[in-house]
């Protein structure tokens, strides 16, 4: 078999405890963003645009909604002229797996090493199935080809405040990894591993075999493989990453992330880069009772709106009924909102019933009000006070 430059391993087996309750029962990659997608669509649409059209997802926890979204990969294979050379490949661990469930991140690459091995590539791209961005990974690859690093890593500056929540490196002006050090308690700087790795597949299986014999290992990525390369003296090299990024692994960022979606500061499908999903498309005509009631919002061809929203993301599939405001929130596929219904500041996960008359979150709440898949809220449970009348004054102000 001939060699080629590069193929994907698509981490998507991670738990997302701190998205709960959406997480709950769905893994964190595929939970929905935007009025239509999930957020494994970026990573895999960036890869059907950057031509990179093997794939393989690594999953484990509700590792079955997963595979029942990502079916056979035809919605994002479609999308390009060459499919038959495409792949899109499962590759799941459990309890009865050979060797159980995925330790870690650089576990699970270790036990597909022979998937690598069969299609031959000189390169392999790691990248996580939670971050919300469009990116390249062409120029990337031709800086990895470049320079000849064993592993180069895409990086980006965070806000300060953020800093200790990822993986933290310092370079030499020509981009050469001097320190790093894993989510650190006092970061030296902000500027941020975004977990993704481009490797020399040689050197990848070196280091992933090295970190699998030792026992103390907790065989990750972060933790484990990048500070063993550093110290052995490997050359890995840094990729200032300038685009649209964000780690949606916290409620409050899922939030803010889908609100610069409504600011314009985040675009989803765009001509010369389009966000591809296995959401059926629907060109039905939203039903809206009142245009003037709309303001600033996302809102699905497919759904019902009869009340008035603003600020907000109105998914495929949803119902909200008359009387009812929605305000900076997320209304996730297929829920349903009643009449006279309050919801501000909220996530409304999938399929969720909300019943007439209830008030979810407040307008001065600093937390995000977050309501499960399925779950059903009444108008006496209700989850936090807000007035109605400082609502219905904010939607008309
Ligand atoms: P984290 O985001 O904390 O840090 P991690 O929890 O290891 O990384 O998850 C990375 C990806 O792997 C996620 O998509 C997750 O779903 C998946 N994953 C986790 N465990 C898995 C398993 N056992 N099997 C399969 N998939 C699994 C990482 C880096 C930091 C960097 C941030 C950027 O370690 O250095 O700054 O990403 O977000
Ligand atoms: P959280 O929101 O809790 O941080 P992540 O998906 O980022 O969720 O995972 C946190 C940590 O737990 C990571 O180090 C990941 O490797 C580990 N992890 C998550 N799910 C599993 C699992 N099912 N088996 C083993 N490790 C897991």
């Amino acid at each position: 078999m001939t060699q080629m430059d590069c193929m994907a391993m698509l981490l998507a087996g991670g738990e997302g405890k701190r998205l709960a309750p959406l997480t709950s029962a769905l893994a964190k990659p595929v939970v929905p963003f935007g009025d239509r997608y999930r957020m494994i669509d970026f990573p895999l649409s960036n890869c059907m645009n950057s031509g990179i059209r093997r794939i393989g997802v690594l999953t484990q926890y509700c590792e079955n909604t997963v595979h029942s979204y990502i079916g056979n990969g035809n919605a994002w294979l479609n999308a390009i002229p060459t499919k038959h050379l495409g792949e899109i490949a499962l590759l799941p661990a459990s309890e009865a797996s050979p060797g159980g469930v995925y330790e870690g991140t650089a576990d699970a690459i270790f036990r597909n090493i022979s998937y690598i091995q069969q299609h031959n590539p000189e390169h392999v791209l790691i990248l996580s199935g939670d971050h919300i961005y469009k990116m390249d990974y062409r120029p990337m690859l031709e800086t990895h080809i470049q320079s000849g690093a064993a592993a180069t890593i895409a990086v980006k500056r965070v806000p300060w405040h953020e800093a200790s929540r990822f993986g933290i490196l310092n370079t030499n002006e020509d981009y050469s990894v001097v320190e790093f050090e894993e989510k650190p308690a006092n970061p030296s700087s902000n500027l941020a591993s975004m977990g993704i790795y481009i490797f020399r597949t040689d050197k990848l299986i070196e280091a992933l075999m090295k970190d699998a014999a030792i026992q103390a290992s907790s065989h990750d990525f972060g933790k484990d493989i990048i500070p063993m390369l550093l110290q052995e003296q490997e050359q890995l090299t840094a990729y200032p990453y300038e685009g649209y990024w964000r780690d949606v692994g916290t409620v409050d960022s899922l939030w803010e992330a889908q609100m610069e979606l409504i600011n314009g500061t985040l675009q989803l499908s765009e001509p010369d880069w389009p966000l591809y999903s296995n959401y059926a498309r629907n060109s039905i005509r939203p039903y809206i009772r009142n245009e003037a009631a709309q303001r600033d919002c996302i809102i699905h061809g497919n759904c019902r709106m009869e009340g008035s929203a603003q600020r907000s993301i109105i998914s495929a599939g949803t119902d909200i009924g008359k009387g009812s405001l929605v305000y900076e929130s997320i209304i996730m596929p297929g829920a349903r909102i009643g009449r006279q219904v309050r919801i501000h500041k909220a996530i409304i996960g999938e399929n969720a019933v909300i019943e007439d008359g209830a008030v979810i979150g407040a307008p001065q709440a600093e937390q995000i009000t977050v309501v499960g898949p399925g779950e059903r809220v009444t108008a006496e449970r209700k989850t936090a006070s807000a007035s109605r009348d400082t609502l219905a004054a904010l939607l008309a102000g």
